[in-house]
């Protein structure tokens, strides 16, 4: 078979390329290698820039987000005790948050391609992707049996840090950069009121704590554990008896607690690829970076990819222009290394590290201390939080 792009990887990423490359009439065929029941049974991201948003609009899909997402103009940070608010929406003039979950945004972009009669191929196998450095590449993969092939004049590679297109990539092309943390986040979803209307992260002796939410009746909480634990470890009797140490007295007071409907372990690390582009073969979202998600960068990073890859695929088709294409990386990684270093930054500053001594925790109190009582200091986290404008020193 024959198309234009060929997307492999039906993420948010691969579905939200999918999604602005069919409104400009430019075909595309996604391939999966998960069914899209396991798509959506994945919990990640809650957190939306206004950039995202704004793309989910522009992609048709922003509905049910403005009638079921909810609006954040702050957050709190709680550190020795004392909630201090960042005003979000003071400090960076009038901008703020949606806090809608990446499960729905990725139900409400398959929701949109299957009723526009897209092709998403599910549950395939050996995807393997050839000869993306001449005029002519090519998609391979096997589906019930039987092996397929997609002619295509690109490839995106939306398929996520363990996929395939990057690991594709003659080393000698490529230059990665990573940096794994000495922790992981236990995450738990349950059908409880969150303990407070905005999130809260917290920086206790006993480690980072986040309490996030879905819905006024959905919750999303997270603690950080060490790498050696264990997801089935954790009774959720465990969980909420080790957050309720790590809040204040309000918080512990507001708490509700009940069954968890999801609990797992996400290791944290910092990564990124260069260049994001090879030949007419593309990486987007995760497949070309992975931030710790204490700043709620990674699905909105993967969101600007995404932009600047169907802005550039776009003027290819219809300007006959390969200015965005041979932009691509440069735009992108300007971008992604800035949410790189707001997510080490915040991590840094909220999470314990396991050697991090006596010294260390006087620093990261100090900063602390600093921040959160200087208009600068504050603005600094929240401007970062609500997302740097598009193309922020490009100009
Ligand atoms: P994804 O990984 O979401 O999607 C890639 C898709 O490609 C997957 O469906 C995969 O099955 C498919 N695929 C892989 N290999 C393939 C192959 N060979 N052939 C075909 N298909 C293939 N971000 C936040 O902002 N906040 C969070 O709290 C947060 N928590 C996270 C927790 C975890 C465990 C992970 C892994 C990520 C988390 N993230 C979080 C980041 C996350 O939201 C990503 O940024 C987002 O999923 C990026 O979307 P994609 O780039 O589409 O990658
Ligand atoms: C979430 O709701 O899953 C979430 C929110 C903010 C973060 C990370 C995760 O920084």
């Amino acid at each position: 078979m024959r198309t234009q792009v060929a997307i492999i990887g039906a993420g948010p990423s691969g579905l939200l390329l999918g999604q602005l490359l069919h409104k400009a009439g430019i075909d595309a065929i996604i391939v999966e290698r998960q069914s899209g029941d396991y798509v959506l049974s994945r919990i990640r991201a809650g957190v939306l820039e206004q950039v995202c948003i704004d793309l989910l609009d522009e992609a048709g899909v922003g509905e049910r987000m403005h009638q079921e997402g909810l609006l954040h103009t702050g957050f709190e940070m709680l550190y020795g005790g004392q909630r201090h608010r960042i005003d979000m929406n003071h400090l960076t003039g009038g901008k703020n948050v949606m806090v809608y979950g990446q499960t729905e945004l990725t139900r409400d972009l398959m929701d949109a391609r299957t009723k526009a009669g897209l092709p998403t191929v599910y549950e395939v196998s050996d995807v393997a992707v050839h000869d993306f450095d001449s005029q002519k590449p090519r998609v391979t993969y096997q589906k019930d049996g039987q092996s397929h092939e997609i002619e295509c004049d690109f490839i995106a590679g939306c398929d996520g840090f363990h996929g395939v297109c990057r690991a594709s990539i003659p080393r000698s092309s490529i230059t990665e950069f990573e940096k794994v943390y000495p922790f992981g986040w236990l995450g738990l979803l349950s059908d409880t009121p969150p303990v407070h209307d905005e999130l809260i992260y917290v920086n206790s002796p006993r480690g980072f704590a986040l309490c996030s939410q879905r819905s006024q009746t959905r919750s999303r909480y997270y603690l950080q554990v060490p790498l050696t634990d264990k997801v089935d470890e954790w009774t959720d009797d465990a969980f909420w008896q080790e957050l309720r140490l790590r809040l204040d007295a309000p918080g512990r007071e507001q708490l509700v607690t009940g069954p968890s409907i999801e609990k797992s372990i996400a290791p944290l690390r910092s990564f990124v690829t260069e260049p994001m582009r090879f030949g007419r073969m593309f990486l987007a979202g995760d497949a070309a970076h992975i931030v710790p998600p204490t700043g709620a960068k990674g699905l909105n990073l993967a969101a600007t990819d995404v932009k600047y890859l169907s802005s550039a695929l776009i003027e290819y088709y219809q300007e006959k222009s390969n200015a965005g294409i041979d932009s691509y990386s440069v735009r992108c990684l300007k971008r992604i290394w800035k949410g790189e270093r707001f997510s080490w930054w915040f991590t840094q500053l909220m999470h314990r590290f396991p050697d991090q001594g006596a010294m260390a925790s006087r620093l990261q109190e100090a900063e602390l201390d600093y921040l959160l009582n200087s208009e600068a200091g504050s603005r600094t986290i929240a401007e970062n939080y609500v997302g740097l404008p598009l193309d922020f020193d490009l100009s």
